[in-house]
């Protein structure tokens, strides 16, 4: 299980930038510290290294849920939504309306959209219909 490093330091801190740049202040526990995760609960997203994520909003997706469900930003921007399961399961983020569909994301897997024309675009997964997001471009 040599998979599993029990620190990776450039990754953490670059899902660290990006959770402060989506504003959800989250703390990814266990690797700024000099203690050791205490569960693999504790073990951070990492985003993926393609797809651009600078410059998107991120959208998580874990505990069967898109956070935060609904996003807000100017057309022409992007959303990057990452699949953070701790638990081997796969989504997708697939618009009602048709306008896309993400493959299946394995967990630590991402998927990056741009929104160029305004409106509400409700989205949902595929094999979890009941998981629902907005991305509302002004
Ligand atoms: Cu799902």
């Amino acid at each position: 299980m040599s998979a599993r490093a029990p620190c990776r330091r450039a990754a953490v801190a670059t899902v660290v930038a990006l959770l402060a740049l989506s504003g959800t202040g989250l703390a990814a526990a266990g690797c700024f510290s000099d203690r050791q995760a205490t569960s693999p609960s504790d073990t951070p997203c990492l985003l993926p290294s393609t797809g651009g994520v600078p410059g998107s909003t991120v959208v998580l997706i874990r505990g069967f849920s898109f956070d935060p469900a609904v996003v807000r930003m100017p057309a022409g921007g992007r959303v990057t939504w990452v699949n953070c399961e701790t638990s081997a399961t796969a989504h997708t983020t697939t618009a009602d309306a048709g306008a896309w569909s993400s493959p299946l994301l394995a967990p630590s897997d991402g998927f990056t959209r741009t929104f160029d024309a305004s409106g509400a675009f409700a989205y949902h997964c595929m094999p979890h219909p009941f998981m629902r997001g907005t991305v509302t471009v002004e």
